[in-house]
This record gives C-alpha cells, structure tokens and sequence, in this order.
C-alpha cells in the first residue's frame, strides 16, 4: 500500500510507514488542504472514503461491486479525488466484507488558511477512533455467521485508537493516554469505526461542547454524553477545569436491539493532568455512562444538534420517498440444517421496502451503468413499501421473509429528494445507522412509532437542520432526510451495522446525469480494477 499526497512530505511518510501495518488496528490523521487533489494508491481492498462527496466521480467512492470491482492480488487503483466544500471529521476504511473491522483510519479536512470557524480552534487536538475488536480473524466471523444463518459473533472488546484499556484483561499497560495542561481546552475528534454496534461516550467529571458531526459544523452545546453510531463522526471541545486528576474517556454499547447478544464490554482511555500535585493518587476517576437501552438518553442527545445558522433545505419536493429498514428472517425447508441456526431453525436477513439487497458478483453497478451491460441490476427499486402494514407493531409472521435482489432507484439529475427512514419492529426494532453515499443530507425530523405523513411534516425543522452522512433511524421509529440530487453516480445507501449490511440492508441510487457542463460522471480513470 503506497500513497501520495503532491504535498504534505512529512505526513505521506508517516502513513506510508503505518501502512504497513494494514490488518492490524491502526490510526492514522493526515490533513489534507482543502480544494486539493489527492492522490491514493491501494493494493487489494478497495477504500472507502466516508462522507467525501466525490463530486462527479464515483470511480474513487469505493464499495466493492457498487462503484468498481475488487483490486487483485498484486494490483493497485489510485483513488483521485478533489475535495469540494467539505472541512471537519472523516474517516477512511476498507469497504469489502468486513475488512473495515481492522482497517480504518481518521481523515480530517482542515479549513483553508485563515478562514475562520464557527468556535475558537484549540492549539490541541486528538482524533479518538472507537473500534471494535475480535479475538479471531473478523472474516471467520462473518463466514461463520453467513453459514449458520444465525446472528455473528459479538466482540471481545472496544478500542480506542487500536486500544481495549484498563478494563480488559492484559491491556493496562498501553491504555490510550492523552495528556492536558489544567485550564487548557483541546479538541476530540470522536469517530465510530465499530463494525457493528452503536457506542456512548463520556468523560469522568467533564461536560463536551459539540462543535461538529460528520464534518458538518453545529451550533455548540454542551453535554456530558454523546451517542455515535457506526460511520458517525462528533468534534467536541472538552476544558480541563476539574481539580488535577486522571479521568476516564469511556465508550460503550447503546444496545437496542431485544434479545440479541451485545458485546456489554467497556473501553477506556484516560485524560491525564499535567503537574499533578505528588500526593495525588493517579487511579483513574471512573466515567459515568448510561444504560444500554437508554435511548431517550441517546435521542435527546440527538434533538439537540442544529446547524450553525440557518440553511437551504429544499422545501418542494420532487422525489418523495418512505423506506422501510429492518431485518427479517428467511424460513427455511429443513429448520433443523446447519445452514438453519437462526431463531427457531431459520436464517436472518435484512431489507429496504421489503427487498434484501444482492450485491453484485462479477460486476460493478457503476461500470455496468456506465457501459451499459445488462444483467447486473435492475432500476426497479421500490419507492415505497410494497405493502403498508403497522410497522411498529405486532407484524405478522407471513411478512417477515423479504425478496431478493439488487435494485437501484434512478434520481433525475437536480431532483429534490426526502426519504423518511422507518424502522420495523419484524424480528426486533433496532435503531439502524443509515449512511448514504455521494451526498451529505439534512435531517429535518424524527420520531417515534409510524410517521404520519399528515402530521408530523408540520414539525419539521426546515430552518437550521443538522447536515449529516450517517444518520440513525430511531429505534421503533423514524426519521426524515433531505437532499438535492446533484451528484450523477450510483451511489449506495445502507446501514453501517456490518452485520445488518451482509443481511442486506442496503440498496443503490443511480443518479442520473444533467444537462449542463459539470454535471455528468467524469469518466473513469484507466486503471480502475477489472471486473
Ligand atoms: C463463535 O462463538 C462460538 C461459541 O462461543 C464458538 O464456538 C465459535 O468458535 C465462535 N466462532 C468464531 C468464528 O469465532
Ligand atoms: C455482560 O454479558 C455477560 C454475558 O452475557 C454477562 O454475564 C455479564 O453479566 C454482562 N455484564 C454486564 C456489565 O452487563
Ligand atoms: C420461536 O419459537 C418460540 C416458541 O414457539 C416462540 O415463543 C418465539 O416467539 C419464536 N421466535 C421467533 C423469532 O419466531
Ligand atoms: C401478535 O400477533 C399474533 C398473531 O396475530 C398473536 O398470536 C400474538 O399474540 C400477538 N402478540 C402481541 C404481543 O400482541
Ligand atoms: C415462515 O414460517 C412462519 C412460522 O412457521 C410462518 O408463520 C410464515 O408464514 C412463513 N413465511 C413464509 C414466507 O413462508
Ligand atoms: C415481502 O415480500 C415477500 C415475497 O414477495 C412476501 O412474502 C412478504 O409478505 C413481503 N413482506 C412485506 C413486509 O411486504
Ligand atoms: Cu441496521
């Protein structure tokens, strides 16, 4: 794995070097200038670059049989893309199977030179990546799981840039640390890279003043926990005012899934004074964190993010869209088959409107759109649920099992979109992590239970939503998204609990091209991987 950025020296030899050490947890923070070209060169997994819009290019989005196929062994792809208007708290990760488990790593965009931010920038800063840890090759995991039919394992543990912490057996000695002067402000740029779970956060003793979610800025507030699900990303400003002490930065699972294992695991690092007073004891203050299923906790940490100032959302609607998402579970004829493990002998799966998405085998959507060959998908993706049912409640057993396929929804090019996310409640209701490529969205409302297309629009936020990429879908109940279609590609959408998205939680939009100059795909640069 080579890269390189045409400026930046320092920083290209410094991944270069953790490069190396791909398949093991590892971090990574390069700035990158804005309005940059950049250059990536990756062997063997394809990357995806999380929350960059990839104007125009999908060719450099990276999900495997979305938008180009695998590298080979031995290959390579160079991911060009520019960056447009986007600065704050990314990240980067491998987007094939579950690869992503080890290989992540922070991207943060810094504003231009003297441009200014909606808070004071401490001199300080540390991205923390919370990861999730397996003692076996994660892969095996997924195998395992795809051939039982029943859920995967659960982790071993949590991490925090690559570390379990003091709560996990052998891991003491290299506990995260980060050190703070008393009265200093820093910056924590706070990143869910877990594969599957969503995480609280906190820190013993101190309040975080969030300033951005996914490189997105928010009008500050203060709080002292933070809910971040798989893909999301949350800046927040933390002031070492307490008494000289350590004190413990801690991540666990909101779990709201009924009946299913969770990893209930704890991950902790610590934020260490300087110049403590000798006497002092240096055993950790504990962080104070919530119940796994607390979500109004979760939510009311959600209700509180706003834009800055006040922003264009679209108000009339072109495309207006209601998906289901939850999971399912397939019946199978012998229940009593290895390959049935899943509750009473049947095998799980996931989906939108009712349709389990494929991906595809040999092809990418992207090239067969792009070059026109048949057979890969179909543009007959539902824009609605095939049937309306009380999503929320007891749902019949006969609606449980989803059809297959691998379908994609064409958007006209400019085309105003909103999409109301409704979980089910078919197996469990869970709050599901949707993340949709190509674009970044406002979310302008949510609740709980079935949406009301009557009443709730009337509650909408329509002044200063929050812009995002990743977006939970509360659990037993809904959200709504907005966003103009104005970036041609096939772009994925999907749920970035990776055990859910090999279920099939996913489908793609193809967004077609306009009529004007800079408004179609670029074509695709020629060494992206044959498929
Ligand atoms: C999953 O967990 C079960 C029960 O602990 C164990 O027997 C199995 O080996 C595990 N599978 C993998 C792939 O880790
Ligand atoms: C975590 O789960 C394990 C296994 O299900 C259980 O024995 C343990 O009590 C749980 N711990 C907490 C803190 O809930
Ligand atoms: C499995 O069977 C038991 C006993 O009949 C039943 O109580 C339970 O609801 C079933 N679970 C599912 C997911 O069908
Ligand atoms: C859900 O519906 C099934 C079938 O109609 C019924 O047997 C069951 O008792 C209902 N469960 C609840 C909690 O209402
Ligand atoms: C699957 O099995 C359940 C329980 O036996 C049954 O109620 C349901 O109708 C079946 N679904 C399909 C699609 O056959
Ligand atoms: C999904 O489609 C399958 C197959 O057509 C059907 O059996 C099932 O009832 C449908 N479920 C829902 C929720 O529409
Ligand atoms: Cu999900």
């Amino acid at each position: 794995m080579e890269e390189f950025v045409n400026t930046h020296k320092s920083f290209c030899s410094f991944f270069l070097l953790i490069s190396l050490l791909a398949f093991l947890p590892f971090l990574s923070a390069f700035p990158l200038p804005k309005t940059h070209f950049h250059q990536f060169i990756f062997s063997l997994i394809p990357f995806g670059w999380h929350g960059i819009r990839q104007l125009r290019n999908p060719w450099a989005d990276g999900p495997e049989f979305i938008t180009q196929c695998s590298i080979k062994p031995g290959g390579t792809y160079t991911y060009r893309f520019t960056i447009e208007g986007q600065e704050g708290t990314l990240w980067w990760h491998a987007h094939s199977r579950w690869l992503r488990a080890t290989v992540y790593g922070a991207l943060i965009i810094y504003p231009k030179l003297g441009s200014p931010r909606p808070f004071i920038m401490p001199k300080k800063e540390f991205p923390l990546l919370l990861g999730e840890w397996f003692d076996r090759d994660p892969i095996s995991v997924l195998r395992q799981a795809l051939f039982t039919g029943a859920g995967p394992n659960v982790s071993d543990a949590y991490t925090i840039n690559g570390q379990p912490g003091d709560f996990y057996i052998c891991s003491k000695k290299e506990t995260m640390r980060l050190a703070v002067d008393s009265g200093e402000t820093i910056l924590l740029r706070i990143i869910n890279s877990a594969l599957n779970q969503e995480l609280f956060f906190s820190i013993a003793n101190h309040q975080m003043t969030v300033v951005a979610v996914d490189a997105a800025y928010t009008k500050p507030f203060a709080t002292n926990v933070i809910m971040v699900g798989p893909g999301q990303t949350t800046d927040v400003l933390v002031t070492a005012n307490q008494p000289p002490a350590y004190y413990y930065m801690a991540a666990t699972a909101y779990n709201t899934a009924q009946n299913a294992p969770f990893d209930n695991t704890t991950t902790t690092a610590i934020l260490q004074y300087n110049n403590l007073p000798p006497q002092q004891n240096p055993q950790p203050i504990l962080a104070q964190l919530p119940n796994f299923n607390d979500t109004p906790t979760a939510t009311r940490f959600t209700d509180q993010l706003r834009s800055p100032n006040r922003v264009s959302v679209p108000l009339h609607i072109d495309e207006n869209l209601f998906f289901t998402v939850g999971l399912g579970l397939n019946n199978c004829t012998n229940p009593n088959s290895p390959r049935c493990q899943g509750p009473n002998g049947t095998r799980f799966t996931a989906s939108i409107n009712n349709v389990s998405f494929v991906f595809p085998k040999s092809n990418s959507i992207m090239q067969a759109y792009y070059q026109g060959v048949p057979g890969v998908f179909t543009a007959d993706f539902p824009p609605f649920p095939p049937l309306q049912f009380d999503y929320t409640g007891n749902v019949s057993r006969g609606l449980w099992q989803p059809r297959r396929g691998t379908k994609a929804y064409k958007l006209k090019y400019g085309s105003s979109v909103q999409i109301v996310l409704q979980d089910t409640s078919i197996v469990t209701p869970e709050n599901h992590p949707m993340h949709l490529h190509g674009y970044h969205f406002y979310v302008v409302g949510s609740g709980f239970g079935n949406f009301n297309p009557r009443t709730d629009p009337a509650r909408f936020n329509l002044i200063d939503p929050p812009v995002r990429n990743t977006i939970g879908t509360p659990t037993g109940g809904w959200v709504a998204i907005r966003f103009i279609a104005d970036n041609p590609g096939a772009w994925l959408m999907h749920c970035h609990i990776d055990s859910h998205l090999a279920w099939g939680l996913a489908m793609v939009f193809l967004v077609e091209n306009g009529e004007g100059e800079m408004q179609s795909v670029i074509p695709p640069p020629p060494d992206l991987p044959p498929c």
